[in-house]
């Protein structure tokens, strides 16, 4: 590959590139941003800019940039065997080594693994999956699955059907049939005067009274990312997943936690199911699971599931030429190593989290933040035009929202930070590398855009 100038690749990009989730005429007049190199929790773009990348590229970069041994595990099975499948009874040994190692660290006797290329792809997987399993079971009608209002699982088909983004809903006639939604735990906008435990099954019980009005013998499954994070880092009170699951037992409604952003570390353990104490009956994972060196996801199913399937299911008509991939299953074993190796996820747990976590609140302080939540390495900043309005209008919202959050991650990136908005949130995200200096820098620089923005908004 002959490099090329910045100016010619952005002219090229513009005449040739589609970019997902991208107002592509707009884009392609400013011109996109060009990244060109990455080292620990740094990247930097075409123009030699230094960027703290907060965001952990597109929340899967857990490990950091740079880590050499991932391109040596990648190098050296695609000298060995670049690829074989795992159709026609055959797999290898990297895939298996995954499957087994995947066993050992998810939850209680999610044991069975079967691979993807990515998190929309793992969810269609799921969604296929358990109702041949209610199906094979002379329950056909038990088909429906239901997922959260503003969820997010993905862009496929399935997954942006599971997920409840209304824009992704009116692209592509979706959601296909069989699908419905209930509406999220989101406290700072829904809560009310009940303090947030109270809340939490309050919003919980939704699901039951939705199970009721559709009827147990239709209802399959329940989907939901423990912390919804595309959506703004909605973070639930701790009520909420115990009391879930306790519905889930009471109608046989299977339980899947999507842990597409919360897996491999996020929150500090090692799975968002652990950290809120509920146990899934079905995962989904993605990104995290290789650092997003290389495409890989996967659709964990329990014993009763995958015994179920594998007993009675007959032949599994589903499957990718690529399901199971012995570069990308290699890499993330050696993700995985380096993750346990280097204790990370306990230094987050132990050292690093609870220090974010304190200059995170101390963001919380800001004028124009009227809520800082945080749950280990996953956060937001809820930004308010007036949080010491009293009571719950202290917590309303802008008129336009949107506006403030892309300003404030304008300010961020001018000053050398990456941070996401979605709507008027500035979400967190940091490679769980992130050391107590580069947390005080990340405070320094997020304090600065806050100032920045109110000063431009003139509050
Ligand atoms: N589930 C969850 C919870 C996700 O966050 C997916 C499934 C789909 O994974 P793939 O690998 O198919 O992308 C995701 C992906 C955003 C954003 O704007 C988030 C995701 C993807 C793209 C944009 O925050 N998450």
């Amino acid at each position: 590959m002959d490099h090329l100038d910045t100016r010619t690749l952005q002219q090229l990009d513009a005449a040739h590139h589609l970019h997902p989730f991208s107002d592509n005429a707009a884009l392609a007049k400013k011109g996109t941003r060009i990244l060109t190199r990455g080292e620990g929790c740094y990247v930097w773009d075409a123009e030699g800019h230094k960027l703290l990348d907060a965001f952990a590229g597109l929340w899967c970069v857990n490990v950091g940039y740079g880590r050499k041994e991932l391109g040596e595990a990648a190098s050296k099975q695609m000298t060995q065997l670049a690829y074989y499948n795992s159709f026609f009874q055959c797999t290898t040994e990297p895939t298996i080594q995954l499957a087994a190692k995947l066993a050992e660290l998810t939850p209680a006797d999610l044991n069975h693994a079967f691979f993807t290329n990515s998190g929309s792809e793992a969810n269609d997987t799921i969604l296929r999956l358990v109702r041949h399993f209610w199906a094979v079971q002379d329950q056909p009608r038990k088909n429906i699955f239901i997922g959260r209002h503003d969820g997010y699982h993905g862009t496929t088909m399935a997954g942006a059907s599971l997920g409840g983004m209304k824009g992704m809903h009116k692209q592509g006639g979706l959601p296909i049939p069989d699908i419905h939604h209930i509406d999220p735990p989101f406290w700072f906008a829904d809560g009310g005067d009940l303090d947030p435990d109270e809340y939490g099954l309050v919003a919980a019980r939704r699901l039951e009274a939705k199970i009721l009005e559709l009827g147990p013998e239709r209802v399959a499954a329940f989907i939901g990312e423990p912390i919804m994070g595309a959506i703004g880092v909605y973070i639930p009170p701790m009520t909420y997943w115990p009391e879930i699951e306790r519905i889930c037992r009471k109608y046989d409604v299977l339980l899947v936690a999507d842990e597409v952003i919360c897996g491999f570390g996020r929150t500090g353990e090692w799975f968002a199911a652990d950290y809120f104490g509920f146990t899934p009956d079905v995962m989904t994972l993605a990104k995290g699971i290789t650092s997003g060196y290389i495409p890989l996801g996967a659709a964990m199913f329990n014993d009763r599931v995958a015994g179920v399937l594998a007993n009675q299911g007959g032949e599994l008509a589903h499957g990718c030429t690529y399901s199971g991939h012995p570069v990308c299953t290699a890499v993330a074993l050696e993700n995985i190593r380096i993750l346990q190796d280097e204790k990370i996820v306990e230094t987050c747990k132990a050292d690093t989290a609870p220090y974010l976590a304190q200059r995170w609140s101390e963001l919380g302080e800001h004028r124009l933040v009227g809520e800082a939540r945080i749950a280990g390495m996953v956060g937001a900043l809820e930004l308010v035009p007036d949080k010491n309005a009293p009571g719950k209008s202290g917590r309303a919202f802008f008129d336009d929202r949107g506006k403030v959050g892309q300003l404030c991650r304008d300010k961020a990136l001018a000053n050398g930070l990456i941070l996401r908005a979605t709507y008027d949130a500035m979400l967190l995200s940091p490679p769980l590398i992130i050391s107590r200096a580069q947390i005080d820098e990340l405070f320094e620089k997020t304090w600065k855009a806050l100032n920045e923005t109110a000063a431009e908004l003139g509050l």
